[in-house]
C-alpha cells in the first residue's frame, strides 16, 4: 500500500491524497460503507461499484471468523472472491466487536475470551490469532487488534488500557511480520491510537503508534459517547503528531458534521453503520438537510428522493414512492433508502476533496455544515 499526499489545504489541517492498493486506488477524503459480514446490507456488489462508486468497504473479523468460518473464507480464495468485491476492502480487527458484547467477554494480558453471540460458544482472540485469521480473510488494510475503553473511563482504567494496546500491538506487528499475504497480494496493517479524552494519554498514544512506522495509522475510541468538542480536542492532538505522509483513519465516525469536522482536522478515512442503519429507520441524508421519510408531509411528494446526487436510486425513486415502502417494511425500501444515504456520504466526500483542491474548503464545509444538519 502507499499514500500520496496530493494537496494540503491552507486554512485548515485538510488533506486530498491518494491511497494505492493491489485491488485499486482510493481517493481521499474517504467514506468506506461498513460490510460487517462480508456483504453491506441490503446492497449489491454492483450497486456499490456503479451506482454509489465506493472505493473500498470494509469487513469485520469478528463476524467473518464465527460466520462463514475462515476454513470456507480460505476455500473460496479470500473475502474478494468469496463477495466478488473487486475493490480495496479493509477488515477491523474484531475487538471493538468483542469489547462490544460485554458480560460474554474477559480481558487478560494474553487476549480477549468471548462466547459466541450466535450459539454461545467459546473463543479466545489474540493480537497473534487476529492477524492470522486477517490474512486469511485477506483484506488490503488489516487492523491491529487494540482494546476500545468505554466512555466514560476513569484515568487510570484507561492509561492502563493504552499500554495494554501498545504491547497487542508490538505482538500484532511480530506476527504480521512472519507471515505474508496468502493470495498474491499485499496487505497493511494499520496500528490504532487510544487514551480515551485524555490528552496527555492521546499525545503517548499517537506517538508510540508513529514509532511503529506502519502503512498508515488509525484514531479509535472516539465517537464512544463523549461530546463532540472532545473528540475533535483529541483529534487535533493526535492528528499532530501522526506522520503527514500517512493516511489516518478515523474509526466509526460518524455523522456527515464529524466527518467534515475530521476531514479539516487532518482525517482521511472514515466509516460508521449510520448511513445504512438509519436508512433501514428511515432517516434520510440529503444534500438539503435531514429527512424522516417515515413523516405524512412526504406521503404527496412525487419529487426524486435527492435530485442535487447523480446516482440512479437518488433520482428514480420518488420521496412518496420510498414513504409507501419504508412504511410497508418492504425491503426494497430498506435497500433503496440505503443506497441513497451511502451515495450522500460518498458525495459529501468527494465534495470535500473537490473543494480541498480548489482551495475554498473552509467557507464551504461552514457552509455545508449548516445545511445538512437541518431538518426538512
Ligand atoms: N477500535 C477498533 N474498531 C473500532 C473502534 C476502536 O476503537 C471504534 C471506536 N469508534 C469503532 N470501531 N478496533
Amino acid at each position: 500500500m502507499k499514500f500520496e499526499l496530493t494537496t494540503k489545504d491552507a486554512g485548515s489541517k485538510a488533506r486530498a491524497g491518494k491511497i494505492i492498493t493491489d485491488h485499486g486506488e482510493i481517493l481521499t477524503p474517504i467514506f468506506m460503507p461498513v460490510g460487517t459480514a462480508g456483504t453491506v446490507k441490503g446492497v449489491h456488489q454492483r450497486e456499490l461499484k456503479d451506482d454509489i462508486k465506493a472505493q473500498i468497504i470494509l469487513g469485520n473479523t469478528y463476524h467473518l471468523y464465527l460466520r462463514p468460518g475462515l476454513e470456507i473464507i480460505q476455500q473460496t480464495g479470500g473475502l474478494h472472491k468469496f463477495n466478488g468485491w473487486d475493490g480495496p476492502i479493509l477488515t477491523d480487527s474484531g475487538g471493538y466487536q468483542v469489547f462490544s458484547l460485554k458480560e460474554i467477554r474477559k480481558i487478560t494480558e494474553e487476549g480477549v475470551k468471548f462466547n459466541s453471540h450466535i450459539d454461545g460458544s467459546k473463543h479466545l482472540f489474540t493480537p497473534e490469532n487476529v492477524m492470522d485469521i486477517q490474512r486469511t480473510i485477506g483484506a488490503d488494510i488489516i487492523m491491529a487488534f487494540d482494546e476500545c475503553p468505554p466512555y466514560p473511563c476513569e484515568y487510570d482504567y484507561a492509561e492502563n488500557s493504552m499500554h495494554l494496546t501498545h504491547r497487542w500491538l508490538k505482538r500484532c506487528i511480530n506476527r504480521f511480520n512472519e507471515t505474508e499475504g496468502k493470495y498474491g497480494y499485499s496487505q497493511a496493517l494499520f496500528p490504532i491510537v487510544q487514551g480515551s479524552v485524555y490528552k496527555d494519554l492521546r499525545k503517548a498514544s499517537a506517538e508510540f503508534i508513529a514509532e511503529q512506522n506502519q502503512a498508515g495509522n488509525a484514531i479509535g475510541g472516539l465517537s464512544v459517547g463523549e461530546p463532540a468538542e472532545d473528540m475533535y480536542e483529541m483529534l487535533e492532538v493526535v492528528n499532530n503528531i501522526l506522520p503527514e505522509e500517512k493516511p489516518r483513519y478515523l474509526m466509526g465516525v460518524g455523522t456527515p458534521a464529524n466527518i467534515l469536522e475530521a476531514i479539516a482536522l487532518g482525517t482521511d478515512m472514515f466509516d460508521c453503520v449510520m448511513p445504512t442503519r438509519n436508512a433501514r429507520n428511515g432517516m434520510l441524508f440529503t444534500t438539503e438537510g435531514i429527512i424522516n421519510i417515515r413523516n405524512k408531509k412526504w406521503k404527496d411528494d412525487f419529487s426524486p428522493i435527492d435530485p442535487g446526487l447523480d446516482n440512479y436510486a437518488s433520482n428514480f425513486y420518488s420521496k412518496a414512492y420510498l414513504k409507501h415502502l419504508i412504511k410497508c417494511q418492504e425491503m426494497l425500501g430498506a435497500q433503496i433508502a440505503s443506497i441513497h444515504n451511502l451515495a450522500f456520504y460518498l458525495w459529501l466526500v468527494k465534495q470535500a476533496r473537490e473543494h480541498i483542491l480548489a482551495g475554498d474548503f473552509t467557507s464551504w464545509k461552514n457552509e455545508m455544515t449548516k445545511k445538512l444538519m437541518q431538518r426538512l
